[in-house]
């Protein structure tokens, strides 16, 4: 199947009746055609009994629902394929989400999420795995939702200039000095293309929402460029973007060999933000309310930026790199993000995938265990290709 960009409005009308409401069945096709290609989580946690309990709901809930399934009913690639609209979809549409959470972060039992940001600095030292790893591009962020404010899928293109806004008043009373750059057309801290392709060179900036149909589809990248920006401290290792997958992405990036120290400057520029009045969007179980499932817990994402020219065969086999920081429970992607290629020394962003169910620091502490087992086998392969 040929994946081409179609925005939300335009892929949801093919799941509405003749008087406008969502039809089920239409749907449960659809997510018996995609089944043959690949089957999300957001389709084999569609049963009979989910559909039994939204048609209880009322017909603005059952289109919200619909809103929650449309990334993955528009594309044949989903392996998770929902995404959330509003904080409270998470309890409203629990009987199809609960389930579908727990399969994807492998959650058993009646976890609850919890936080601990005590990240010791001077303990995962990448150093210590290999002295060659003395300046790596080291980051991490959360991802964090406001309370009271409609999720990027559902929000309207006045709720995110407004979003936006309120962010750039935040930015002001900030004490930690860095300036806002605005993609919004006519915004006073509008940036020109040039800039903004620099920043997206740089990799400061995320890319443009709508050449991916899974932020289309989904509503995600509806209105662009409105409400989308970046701020970036001045000394450019703290950033925090606007508008994106989540309403806010809290980014920390350091060069350097420490992994605790990147928390420490993420951990200082979050409760920054907490000090000007925001509250952010909390389960009382899942944790962070993000907008993809798969965030939800800690939001937090850590990764470095690793060359692993002997796993990937210089960068010509991404899968087994891939494979192999699976079984470590790392996530192996290119430098440009979820769905971007590796370059031929085997450049790529290398991070655990747990959120859920684990905490801030247990994610770092995931990540230096991951990297000695990964280093390891990198270095074995070396030896064995100049034996051979
Ligand atoms: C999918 O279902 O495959 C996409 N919606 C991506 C899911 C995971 N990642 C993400 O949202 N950051």
């Amino acid at each position: 199947m040929e994946q081409k960009i179609v925005f939300k409005d335009e892929a949801r009308k093919a799941f509405l009746d003749a008087d406008g409401n969502v039809d089920f069945e239409k749907v449960q096709a659809r997510w018996n055609e995609l089944a043959k290609v690949r089957v999300s989580l957001g389709n084999k946690y569609f049963t009979p009994e989910v559909v039994e309990q939204v048609k209880k709901l009322s017909a603005a809930d059952q289109h919200r629902f619909l809103d929650v399934m449309m990334g993955g009913l528009a594309n044949d690639d989903s392996s998770v394929g929902v995404y959330a609209t509003r904080p409270e979809d998470y309890d409203v549409f629990s009987f199809y989400l609960q389930p579908l959470i727990r399969d994807y972060h492998k959650i058993e039992g009646e976890t609850k999420q919890e936080h601990d940001w005590n990240i010791p600095v001077d303990e995962y030292v990448l150093t210590k795995i290999d002295p060659k790893l003395e300046k790596v591009s080291m980051r991490a962020r959360v991802a964090r939702n406001v309370k009271g404010w409609n999720l990027p899928p559902l929000m309207s293109k006045e709720e995110r200039i407004n979003f936006e806004n309120k962010m750039v008043q935040a930015f002001e009373n900030f004490d930690i000095k860095g300036k806002y750059h605005s993609l919004t057309p006519g915004h006073k801290n509008q940036i020109t293309q040039e800039q903004a392709d620099e920043l997206i060179k740089r990799h400061f900036l995320f890319n443009d929402m709508t050449t991916d149909n899974h932020l289309t589809s989904s509503g995600v990248a509806s209105d662009w460029p409105y409400g989308r920006g970046i701020w970036i401290s001045d000394d450019e290792t703290k950033m925090i973007w606007v508008g994106e997958e989540d309403q806010l992405r809290i980014i920390s990036i350091v060069q350097g060999n420490d992994l605790g120290k990147v928390d420490q400057s993420l951990y200082q520029l979050l409760t920054g933000i907490e000090k000007s009045g925001l509250e952010f969007a909390e389960h009382p179980v899942y944790g962070v309310v993000t907008t993809c499932p798969t965030n939800m817990g800690t939001g937090k994402r850590q990764s470095i930026l690793g060359k692993f020219p002997n796993i990937t065969n210089g960068g010509k086999d991404e899968k087994k790199l891939k494979d192999i920081a699976r079984q470590f429970g790392l996530q192996a992607r290119g430098m440009g993000g979820e769905h971007s290629a590796m370059d031929h020394e085997g450049t790529a962003d290398i991070s655990p995938s747990a959120r859920f169910g684990v905490t801030e620091a247990v994610v770092s502490r995931r990540l230096y265990e991951g990297l000695i087992k990964l280093y390891e086998i990198e270095a074995q392969l070396g030896k064995e290709q100049q034996q051979a």
